[in-house]
């Protein structure tokens, strides 16, 4: 656990708006392009496996897949510390995996089963390891924005040097709660990066039909918090940014927006009409933007690794996935006597 003091808070120079610009994409060395590869891999094959799972009736209710987003959650946690802490909204898989809960706990955890990490009661939307420091997994649109805050403040209290990372949607930055939290955050210098993964959509509704202000490195104007945008289809441009906005808060000053422009590829959720976006939009994002695909030919071109090496890792991830799928199907259901835990009654 990190503890080394914060320094005193700060007085933010930041005009709310514009205070930070977003730095430059990191520099990786070729064993960061490789665990960064390795690391969205995980989450994409992950994630496929559990689209299959549900197809096949193994997976029941809400269900959410992070397809597309993957350097988002991967580049955040390069830069965290012992004691960092995690929370998130249901499209949560993604956010777990990096912060290395077990790919069996998780995946049983959407089939139901005992070995799941809510034991099987909780599902997709609500896992918890206080142990790994990740504080779900949310079904309500925004509640964890005020939890995520609750936790910095914890940290401030305590006077550790850690931060928490809360992250929203571009759909769930328009919640009250959400400046309730950031006025306190900010009054109070709390070490909490707002982290708004903006995917263009909020279920079946675009930013640009739903949202006034659209640039959502701005939304903490009011409250003198600063924001940048960044390339959250590029891992290396997240990480560059998370190291500028982890040292911003345990340097005491307070919270700070990162605003990632993301794309998601599959469907709000399981069922999805689809009609408020073309294929072409999908199909392009896919083709000239992936996450994976950057990293892959950054690898090829620097000579860092070749085809086969590559397909060693991808051999690697899906026989981690399939391990986690075999055990979420045939692990035990919970007990009925389960009912009667874990609930106040
Ligand atoms: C308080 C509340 N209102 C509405 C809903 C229904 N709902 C579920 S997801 C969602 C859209 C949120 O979009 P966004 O924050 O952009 O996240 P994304 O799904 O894109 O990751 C809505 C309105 C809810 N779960 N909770
Ligand atoms: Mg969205």
């Amino acid at each position: 656990m990190a503890t080394a003091a914060r320094k005193a808070p700060a007085k933010s120079k930041s005009d709310g708006k514009s205070g930070l610009s977003a730095p430059k994409p990191a520099e990786f060395t070729k064993d960061e392009e490789l665990a960064a590869y390795r690391h969205m891999l995980l989450i994409r094959r992950f994630e496929e496996k559990a689209g299959q799972l549900y197809g096949m009736g193994f997976i029941g209710g809400f269900c959410h897949l992070y397809i597309g987003q993957e350097a988002v959650v991967t580049g955040m946690k390069m830069a965290l510390i012992d004691g960092d802490q995690m929370i998130t909204a249901y499209r949560d898989h993604g956010h777990m995996l990096a912060m290395e809960l077990s790919p069996r706990g998780v995946m049983a955890e959407l089939t139901g089963r005992r070995g799941g990490l809510s034991r099987g009661k909780g599902g997709s939307m609500h896992m918890f390891s206080k142990e790994k420091h990740f504080y779900g997994g949310h079904g309500i649109v925004g509640a964890q924005v005020s939890l995520g805050t609750g936790l910095a403040f914890a940290n401030r209290y305590r006077d550790n040097n850690n931060v928490s990372l809360t992250y929203f949607g571009d759909g769930a930055a328009n919640q009250g709660q959400v400046y309730e939290s950031f006025n306190m955050a900010s009054l109070w210098k709390l070490p909490v990066i707002y982290i708004i993964e903006n995917n263009r959509y909020a279920m079946g509704t675009s930013v640009s039909r739903s949202s006034a202000e659209t640039n959502f490195s701005h939304r903490g104007a009011s409250f003198k918090i600063p924001g940048i945008q960044v390339d959250g289809m590029d891992v290396r441009a997240v990480k560059a940014a998370a190291d500028q906005a982890t040292e911003w808060c345990r340097a005491g000053n307070g919270p700070i927006i990162l605003e990632m422009q993301t794309y998601r590829y599959r469907g709000h959720s399981m069922s999805d009409p689809a009609k408020y976006r073309s294929k072409e939009e999908v199909q392009k994002m896919r083709s000239d933007h992936d996450p994976i695909e950057q990293v892959k030919a950054r690898l090829m071109e620097k000579k860092w690794a070749t085809e086969d090496e590559l397909k060693t890792i991808d051999k690697e991830v899906r026989d981690i996935v399939a391990d986690a799928a075999e055990f979420a199907q045939n692990d035990a259901e919970p007990d009925p006597s389960e009912l009667w835990t874990d609930i106040v009654l």
